[in-house]
């Protein structure tokens, strides 16, 4: 019998119980085969070589038993991304197409059991896709190659369930192809979800066997349609039709793709990627990149007399996983920055039904402010209808969001400020508008203040500021403060900063401002600062 660990439309992914699960057999299967793994891996030596294939030299460190707070947190700020990592980071919106027998069926999850003959776009489009998606500022795409129900959507030679056994194309159709192609033309990053869960396939259950299947596949896509840039796992699982537990050979997919695909990022039940505990499009107001290995897993793999622990942190749905407290007793830390997905319209697939609840440009507006704004990436799901094509509310809210996005932040009213204060000879790096150009303090100076002097008053309602992550993520709490008379008043505070923090506030006018950095785990850095007033284009706010 299935057991469904995910109910429709849920907020949350309770298959992480599972993912943690997994990834700690993963990681006990590391820790018994280091010498093999230092072989295979990236030739890094350390405490963490075994580990090589799934960590830089970076984005682990150990934590010595016994440190001291300070140099925990001092640790903490020396944990940097990989190149992976950092690309990744730097896309800010990506996109995920959800597209297949749901789609045909009008469902949200299928059982496997639906006839690929259902399955018949009248007039795909991957170009359209992707244009649509680059017109709302998408960088990367990911297609849903496989869902739940195990209907592939590339001629797989290990299943008659696919595109193969379609109508659409007489069987010759191939939609990855089509979909990392447009990608390749347009110049977006392309990625594939292959679900583990696979309610079709009758293998799963048989570990050992639905391994290997699983390993094809995944050969498959990672060999015959370029570049793939992400790799997404989806932590929803069930039973199979033996009734028997599936138990998942993590370590030997992600060696795969580091050796067939090796800048492309993991997500979700995967090293690089952590999704970010909900699918409302809400980050936390404190989001650290770093955070800590599983504490309560640690304890378990104590017991075993393991030395390495999982990368999950032990609840993704905690409001903060990585402030001091959190830290403190952390076996060792990793980068691990969040994703945060939701869809465009109410479900994951395509529903008639759902064309009057297509999200707005400004209720995009405000999933950009609480998730990129909140150091996260955003992958906003936009599902194809049944003709193949993103339907023309989908298209028509995706360009809004964009222009709006683009008006706003086409011009920082500070860009002509004088600047005075901390280290204010550096300023000219917070304006450049290049990322790789920062500010930081002298010496030891883990608190700042930035006085900016307008030319004119100026009406704003947005601070835009950006830590260069390059070299860590650092910034623990900061104040924007606007000067009336002869006092100075607070406009916003915020705990993290990361690759991007953006807060909004009602709109107010004042010529000088400053920034007052009140806490940091080391020399603060910024990237940039910004002050802007929001233009919305095409709609209200909800
Ligand atoms: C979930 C899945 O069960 C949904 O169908 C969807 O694919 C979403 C992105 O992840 O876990």
């Amino acid at each position: 019998m299935t057991r469904i660990l995910k109910p429709k439309h849920a907020i949350t992914t309770p298959g992480l119980s599972l993912v943690n699960k997994h990834l700690l057999d993963c990681l006990r299967w590391l820790a018994q085969k280091p010498l093999l793994l230092l072989g295979c891996g990236l030739g890094l030596l350390g405490p963490h070589a075994g580990l090589a294939q799934l960590y830089s030299a970076t984005n682990y460190v150990q934590i010595p038993a016994g440190s001291s707070a300070a140099a925990v947190v001092r640790r903490a700020a020396t944990v940097t991304p990989s190149a992976r990592q950092l690309r990744w980071q730097q896309l800010e919106l990506t996109g995920f197409i959800h597209f297949g027998i749901n789609t045909f069926t009008n469902k949200e999850w299928g059982d496997g059991t639906e006839s690929p003959a259902l399955f018949n776009p009248t007039a795909l489009d991957a170009s359209q896709w992707v244009r649509a998606c680059k017109a709302g500022g998408i960088k990367q795409v990911i297609l849903t190659a496989k869902h739940h129900d195990g209907f592939c959507l590339w001629p797989s030679a290990y299943t008659a369930h696919s595109v193969k056994n379609s109508p659409w194309k007489n069987g010759r159709g191939d939609v990855v192809q089509e979909v990392a192609a447009a990608c390749r033309a347009q110049g977006l990053g392309f990625g594939v979800y292959l679900s583990p869960w696979d309610r079709n396939s009758p293998f799963f259950g048989d570990s050992a066997k639905y391994n290997d299947y699983f390993v094809n596949q995944l050969t498959e896509l990672l060999s015959h349609y370029g570049r793939v840039d992400e790799v997404w796992f989806d932590g929803a699982n069930g039973e199979g039709p033996t009734g028997k537990k599936q138990v998942y050979d993590f370590n030997r997919w992600y060696a795969l793709i580091r050796r067939l695909q090796p800048t492309a990022t993991i997500a979700v039940m995967g090293p690089d990627v952590r999704w970010v505990g909900t699918e409302s499009g809400q980050g936390r107001e404190t989001e650290w990149s770093v955070v800590p290995l599983d504490s309560q897993q640690q304890d378990k793999v104590a017991a075993a007399s393991q030395k390495e622990v999982s990368f999950a942190p032990k609840n993704m749905m905690d409001n903060d996983l990585g402030s001091r407290a959190k830290i403190r007793t952390a076996p060792a830390l990793v980068w691990y920055p969040a994703e945060v997905d939701v869809s465009i319209r109410p479900g994951w697939f395509y529903h008639p039904a759902e064309d009057t609840q297509v999200k707005t440009p400004a209720q995009l507006v405000d999933i950009y402010h609480s998730s990129v704004g909140r150091n996260g990436v955003l992958l906003l799901n936009i599902p194809p209808n049944k003709q193949g094509l993103l339907s023309p509310p989908d298209v028509a809210s995706l360009t809004g969001f964009r222009q709006a996005l683009a008006k706003t932040y086409a011009t920082n009213l500070l860009a002509t400020a004088q600047v005075s204060g901390s280290n204010a000879q550096q300023a000219k790096s917070l304006l450049d508008t290049k990322y790789a150009t920062y500010w930081t303090t002298a010496g030891r100076d883990t608190t700042a203040t930035l006085t900016f002097a307008l030319p004119a008053p100026q009406a704003f309602d947005t601070v835009l500021l950006q830590e260069n992550i390059a070299v860590g993520q650092r910034i623990e709490s900061f104040v924007l403060e606007y000067q009336r008379g002869a006092q100075w008043l607070p406009v916003a505070a915020g705990t993290t900063v990361g690759y991007k923090r953006i807060l909004t506030f009602a709109p107010l006018r004042a010529q000088r401002v400053r920034l007052r950095i009140t806490s940091s785990r080391l020399n603060p850095t910024l990237s940039a600062v910004g002050l802007y007033k929001q233009v919305l284009v095409g709609g209200k706010r909800p």
